[in-house]
């Protein structure tokens, strides 16, 4: 099933040049690009993403490491993109993340893990509102 889904490329690896190689993981699979935008999360934004994680010991570091430089935001778009996509960027903690997986190849640590991806279609959907919402 073709489907949509929104890879963030976080502060992390915009500052440490990897926006080009991370991009390139999903052409090289052959995904279509249909939006590429740099932006920085305002922290209003940055709360509605991870409101999840919202009573997380983690929460504060997490909303101040996303807000402190720019990220870059795509749409990928092809077969089966929310899960592969899932698939492509492997688990939270780059420790557990297999290599071949871009947290495992490029990941420092488990709150500056290069690249964020919403779960589920749903979490797609309302994710793109909280980041292209006027
Ligand atoms: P994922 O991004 O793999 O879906 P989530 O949604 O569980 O992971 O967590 C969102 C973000 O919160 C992660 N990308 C990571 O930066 C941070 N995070 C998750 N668990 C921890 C933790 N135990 N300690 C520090 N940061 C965490």
């Amino acid at each position: 099933m073709t489907d949509r889904t929104m890879i963030i490329i976080k502060p992390d690896a915009v500052k440490r040049g990897l926006i080009g190689k991370v991009i390139s993981r999903f052409e090289d699979k052959g995904f279509e690009i249909p939006k590429l935008e740099m932006m920085r999360l305002s922290e209003k934004r940055a709360k509605m993403l991870y409101a999840v994680h919202a009573s997380k010991p983690f929460f504060k570091d997490l909303v101040s490491f996303i807000t402190s430089g720019p990220v870059v935001v795509a749409i990928i778009e092809g077969q089966d993109a929310c899960e592969a996509t899932r698939r492509m960027i492997g688990p939270t903690d780059p420790k557990k993340a297999p290599k071949g997986t871009i947290r495992g190849d490029f990941a420092t640590s488990i709150t500056e893990n290069v690249i964020h991806a919403p779960d589920s279609p749903e979490n797609f959907l309302k994710e793109y509102k909280v980041i292209f919402s006027s």
